[in-house]
């Protein structure tokens, strides 16, 4: 009981009222999946808090149908990159990019649920979660494959995954960038945060969106960095499925979002990487695939793909036997893994929650179980780090942190210990 108490008082004092924060001081703004996950976790005790939460992401929408990855809500002053360095000129500040488009999957849960929303709200929700897959069609997807590119490792949410190294080693660091401060360094050891050699080159590329105005469709056609990413399509590909359940229950028409299914679902395939036996990223700029598994190769079964399910349950059973926790970010017999750097090995409660979530639905129910008694003993042993070490279970990163907490409330803990509201 205390665990599941500690949970709900963190989300309850990273809640900024309308909107959470990731954790306290690293990250002192809104953003965009963490914000979906949080969501998860207040529908426990807070249903309607829950249902705002989503809601205020996606008024945060561009004209053009983005939703952003950051939105500088209230007191952002620790963070960097700020709203300045950015320069995006919207109404409310926000970052240039987006982030893995998981709040519309997390919206149907709360209705699925039983949470209540007036139907004229669900429905402009509803809307905007249309118009922002629509952008990805038009923003972010190969004409030729129909998978989903990240014109920023920021965009993928997963920073500094091994996979993203080449592409990123082919930026070239902007001389003018000066000195800066980084701020994350402040609250988390360097050994467990990017380098200072990624960093310039994260800076790199928000000056070339902001020197293009942030044209969306220029940054995917020629953005310093795009990597075809198999995270970004399953997620995507799993959330116009759940808008399809959404529109139903709104009365909308479904029919673009079946066509935008199909053309992903050819995209998830492309993905197929015969040498790895593996789903696997891809450099769009030179078309090299990378020839490494991460979490997202695990990913399929949430986005409804069952390709290939044989080689994908083999890596996974492979991958169970050498780590004490399930799921490494990174693959441990590839070059480029550290149990301890960020998305390079460690073990983040959000992936693990959706990729067991997808096993499960499939029946695998042996491995999805074996994912989600991980990620609560992790908890368990080490509390509501940003991210786990998979070899000993320590705790890395920011602590307290939201999403941490929600994904133990709404999945990993025993949930007949959770009161309900
Ligand atoms: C940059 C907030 C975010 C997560 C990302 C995670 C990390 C930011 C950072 O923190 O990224 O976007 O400053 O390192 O990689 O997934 O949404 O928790």
């Amino acid at each position: 009981m205390t665990i599941i108490q500690d949970a709900v008082d963190i989300l309850k004092s990273n809640d900024r009222g309308e909107f959470s924060v990731p954790t306290h001081g690293l990250y002192p703004v809104q953003f965009n999946w963490d914000s979906a996950f949080a969501a998860l976790g207040y529908r426990q005790f807070a249903p309607q808090r829950a249902v705002r939460e989503v809601e205020l992401l996606l008024e945060a929408q561009w004209a053009d149908g983005m939703v952003p990855h950051i939105i500088f809500r209230g007191d952002h002053d620790g963070y960097f990159p700020g709203p300045d360095v950015w320069s995006t000129g919207q109404p409310t500040p926000t970052s240039g990019i987006t982030q893995p488009p998981v709040a519309g999957s997390i919206l149907r849960r709360l209705i699925e649920s039983g949470v209540e929303v007036e139907k004229d709200r669900l429905a402009a929700m509803v809307r905007r979660l249309d118009g922002w897959y629509d952008w990805f069609t038009r923003a972010r997807q190969c004409e030729d494959s129909g998978a989903i590119l990240v014109i920023h490792p920021w965009e993928s949410g997963r920073d500094n995954l091994s996979d993203w190294d080449p592409a990123m080693a082919a930026v070239v660091p902007d001389t003018g960038l000066g000195d800066y401060r980084r701020r994350d360094l402040e609250h988390v050891d360097a050994s467990q945060r990017p380098t200072k050699e990624e960093y310039d080159r994260y800076l790199t590329i928000v000056r070339f969106g902001r020197d293009c105005g942030w044209d969306q469709a220029h940054l995917g056609k020629h953005s310093p960095f795009r990597m075809i990413d198999p995270g970004m399509t399953a997620m995507l590909l799993r959330s116009e499925r759940d808008l399809v359940w959404l529109q139903a229950q709104t009365g909308q028409d479904i029919s673009a979002t079946k066509a935008r299914i199909k053309r992903l679902e050819d995209g998830w395939r492309s993905l197929w990487n015969p040498r790895v036996k593996g789903f696997t990223s891809r450099n769009l700029t030179d078309g090299a695939q990378t020839d490494a598994v991460s979490a997202a190769s695990f990913l399929g079964p949430y986005a409804g793909m069952l390709d290939h399910l044989g080689e994908t349950l083999d890596h996974f059973d492979r991958i169970a036997s050498q780590v004490e926790y399930m799921i490494p970010s990174f693959d441990p017999n590839s070059e480029g893994f550290d149990p301890q750097r960020y998305w390079r090995g460690p073990v983040w409660h959000v992936i693990n929650n959706r990729i067991g979530l997808g096993l499960q639905e499939i029946g695998e129910l042996d491995r999805s179980e074996r994912v989600r008694r991980d990620t609560a003993r992790l908890t368990e042993k080490s509390g509501f780090s940003e991210y786990f070490d998979p070899l000993t279970g320590e705790g890395l990163g920011g602590k307290s942190f939201t999403w941490t907490a929600s994904v133990y409330l709404d999945w990993a803990c025993d949930q007949s210990a959770v009161p309900t509201a």
